[in-house]
């Protein structure tokens, strides 16, 4: 095997970084570039030593490296990026391939884990690599718990089945609820749309807590997607805020704009479409759409429609529920078998 190492923590200033290291190599190599504190038996499994990792004379860091294996150890340096970046540098030059954290944990996952015998390891192994990648808490605790109920379960009681209509139904049921927990685990993209100037810059700006889109009365002021992050109770999601919809074109520029605008619109999880005026949502295919009347504050929305002041912020909360409920992740219960990646989806599409 060849030895590989991948960068486990987040680029970010903070305590401590880990890395990464196994391989058949791994062993020689940090003999080569870790010097230790106090001379001992270097490198027992089970241990930790203190030391400095060196680029030939130069001191890169001082470091604690944990043997957790004859060919896996992690190197813990301090959390600065760019210390990180230096030791993987130096990795490198002695002949490590640098993978994602992703790969590293399938690669040993291949071997065989003390505690966890058989075939469950692909769905630990699944579960090692999703809950680097989610982006709730909730999402942690679905994938967690498909490890001990949920999937893992389904899976023992289907061997016994013989009922095949059964397993098929409860398949499609596991598959219909997994929508909800993907947009859970990786979060959700949604676009603002409508014509210029309902408000969708404000709202975006509102809801980010940032002024992030330039705000105007100006129609088309909009012409580069702007986005920004918010966090639900149940999901991450990324807002894009959009060139507003508009049949009459003023320039080349604008008709770009607005092949953006359409383009991003057919990536959106969810299309938030706002106006003031009583007219008729536009046809966004199969995008789940949520629409919503902006400017409540100054004007009368029609009966029976979500209304919202994104300049006041009346109405916020209201209509972040609302999308929750929309996308099903409101209240969402964990506690059931649920898919947490594309793969087993898929898989399941098959067994049905
Ligand atoms: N009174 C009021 N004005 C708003 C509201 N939302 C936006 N506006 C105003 O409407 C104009 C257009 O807003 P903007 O966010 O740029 O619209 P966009 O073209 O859809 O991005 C600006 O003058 C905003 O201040 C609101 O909820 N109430
Ligand atoms: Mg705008």
């Amino acid at each position: 095997m060849k030895t590989i190492a991948a960068m486990m923590t987040a680029k970010i200033n903070a305590a401590i970084s880990s890395i990464h290291i196994t391989g058949s190599e791994a062993e020689k190599i940090l003999a080569q570039i870790f010097l230790p504190a106090k001379k001992l038996n270097l490198f027992q499994t089970g241990k930790t030593i203190l030391g400095h990792i060196r680029d030939d004379d130069v001191l890169i860091d001082e470091v604690i490296i944990g043997c957790e294996n004859d060919d896996y150890f992690t190197i813990n340096c301090h959390g600065n990026p760019l210390i990180v970046e230096q030791i993987l540098k130096c990795l490198k030059k002695h002949g490590v391939e640098i993978v994602s954290p992703q790969e590293i944990i399938s690669q040993t996952g291949n071997r065989p884990v003390a505690y966890d015998p058989g075939p469950e390891r692909a769905l630990t192994l699944a579960a090692r690599i999703a809950i680097t990648q989610t982006k709730t808490l909730l999402g942690a605790k679905i994938i967690n718990y498909q490890l001990t109920g949920g999937l893992a379960a389904v899976f023992e009681q289907w061997k016994k089945q013989k009922d095949r209509a059964l397993i098929k139904s409860q398949a499609k049921q596991i598959l219909h609820n997994s929508a909800a927990a993907m947009k859970i685990i990786y979060g959700v993209r949604i676009v603002l749309a409508g014509e210029p100037n309902v408000g969708k810059s404000t709202l975006l700006n509102t809801l980010c807590g940032k002024d992030k889109a330039i705000v105007s009365d100006i129609p088309g002021t909009t012409r580069d997607w702007v986005s920004g992050h918010i966090q639900t109770p149940a999901m991450e999601m990324e807002l894009i805020d959009t060139a507003g919809l508009c049949k009459s074109l003023s320039s080349p520029i604008d008709a770009e704009a607005q092949r953006r605008t359409r383009h991003l619109l057919k990536s959106a999880d969810m299309v938030l479409y706002m106006r003031c005026k009583d007219n008729n949502t536009p046809d966004f295919g199969a995008v789940s759409v949520l629409e919503v009347f902006n400017k409540a504050d100054i004007l009368q929305p029609p009966p029976r429609v979500l209304a919202i002041s994104a300049k006041t912020g009346t109405g916020i909360d209201i209509l972040l529920d609302e999308i929750e409920i929309k996308l099903g992740v409101k209240d969402f219960n964990f506690r059931q078998p649920l898919c947490f990646n594309r793969e087993q989806a898929e898989h399941l599409e098959k067994l049905i």
